[in-house]
């Protein structure tokens, strides 16, 4: 399963000093000039997972193979974006793409590095982004809305009821804000139809990266933009990350033992980027489950509350086709093993059908007769 995250921000904020630091590589040009990033740039990150190493270790597989997300690095955007200022329609479109954002809020200051609004102000910025994604999805709605207005109104069944749909969408945007934090007030139907034939921009889950200087490290606790941000994240129940782009963009480049000496130097415990992407994974509902052969242990990705059948079909079309069972155990059942065929002899390996809801850390063996 593909999993797209976009990296979203105002210019010269960090965006490609993180994504380049979240590819491990330099593939994004980084440059202190506003708009150096005009294509979309796409990485593939791996998600951070002892349990597939371990997995492949004790099973003797020749390889672990994590799971992973796609980080898409945009370009910036600027006050009316919306209305095609700066590259907007562009960047509009490079959203709609993506199943979450991470926002990137500049929380450093440095002389030497321009920002376009002035002064650094990240509650300011990600207002300023809002509203534009807000007005865009207020276009599209309204668009629609003019569209179906006509046969609404002749008593068509279907176009009125996309019409009220349409209005309860209209409703909270007009009142310039975002569909997300509204989702619980949204009728089941509303939603799904906004997902199914609207791609809103401001429905889509987003967490937050707050980008420190390196002075602010650990936690960025005197850092007065900060403690802002977090007070609004907080209130928003927005996951927030600080961590500071640079030093994660150095971290990338080193081997993992010298990683660890300079993460103690700054008293971090692990990679600002580790949590950005296990953040991202569950903003998404997504859990991760395991395979394993003698060539490769692989931790794969789900939707929650996906079915064996689902899991199986993710793996290989046919085995989705023959399914018989699924022979379980969850990892955390299996940490304490010396491994599958210990299980097997426990009788610690279930045996479920095709509609067991998988969960995260399943081990899963499929049965299949095509
Ligand atoms: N001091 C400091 N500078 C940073 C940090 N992160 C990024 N920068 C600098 O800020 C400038 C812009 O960084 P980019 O990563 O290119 O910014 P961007 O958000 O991708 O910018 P656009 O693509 O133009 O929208 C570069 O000169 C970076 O070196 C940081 O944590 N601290
Ligand atoms: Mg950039």
């Amino acid at each position: 399963m593909g999993v797209r995250v976009g990296i979203v921000g105002l210019p010269n904020v960090g965006k490609s000093t993180l994504f380049n630091a979240l590819v491990e590589g330099s593939r994004a040009e980084v440059a202190n000039y506003p708009f150096c990033t005009i294509d979309p740039n796409i990485g593939v990150v791996e998600v951070p997972d002892e349990r597939v190493k371990i997995l492949a270790e004790r099973e003797g597989a020749a390889q672990a193979v994590p799971a992973t997300v796609e980080f898409v690095d945009i370009a910036g955007l600027v006050r009316h974006a919306s209305r095609g200022e700066g590259l907007g329609n562009q960047f509009l479109a490079h959203i709609r793409e993506v199943e979450a954002l991470a926002v990137v809020l500049r929380c450093f200051e440095d002389p030497e590095v321009v920002h376009v609004e002035g002064a650094v102000d990240p509650v300011r910025d990600l207002e300023i982004l809002e509203v534009e994604l807000i007005a865009k999805d207020l276009e599209t709605v309204e668009r629609r809305l003019s569209k179906v207005e006509k046969a609404a109104r002749s008593g068509d069944r279907a176009a009125g009821e996309e019409y009220r749909h349409l209005e309860i969408l209209r409703r909270i945007l007009s009142e310039v804000e975002p569909l997300r934090k509204h989702r619980e007030k949204i009728p089941p139907e509303t939603l799904e139809y906004a997902f199914r034939t609207l791609f809103l921009l401001t429905l889509k889950p987003v967490l937050w990266v707050a980008n420190l200087g390196e002075g602010d490290l650990p936690e960025g606790r005197e850092n007065p933009h900060l403690v802002r941000l977090a007070e609004r994240a907080r209130n928003e129940g927005v996951p927030l990350i600080p961590l500071c782009a640079e030093l994660e963009a150095q971290l990338a480049e080193l081997s993992p033992e010298e990683r660890r000496e300079m993460l103690a130097a700054y008293g971090l415990a692990e990679p600002g980027l580790w949590r950005v992407i296990r953040e991202a994974y569950g903003l998404l509902n997504l859990i991760t489950f395991y395979t394993v052969n003698e060539k490769e242990a692989r931790a794969r990705t789900l939707r929650r509350g996906a079915t064996a059948l689902e899991a199986a079909a993710e793996i290989h079309t046919d085995m989705a086709r023959g399914f018989i069972a699924a022979e379980v155990i969850n990892f955390e059942d299996y940490r304490a093993l010396s491994g599958l065929s210990e299980a097997r002899k426990k009788g610690l390996v279930r045996l479920e059908g095709r509609d067991y809801p998988v969960k995260d850390g399943d081990i899963l063996y499929i049965r299949f007769k095509v």
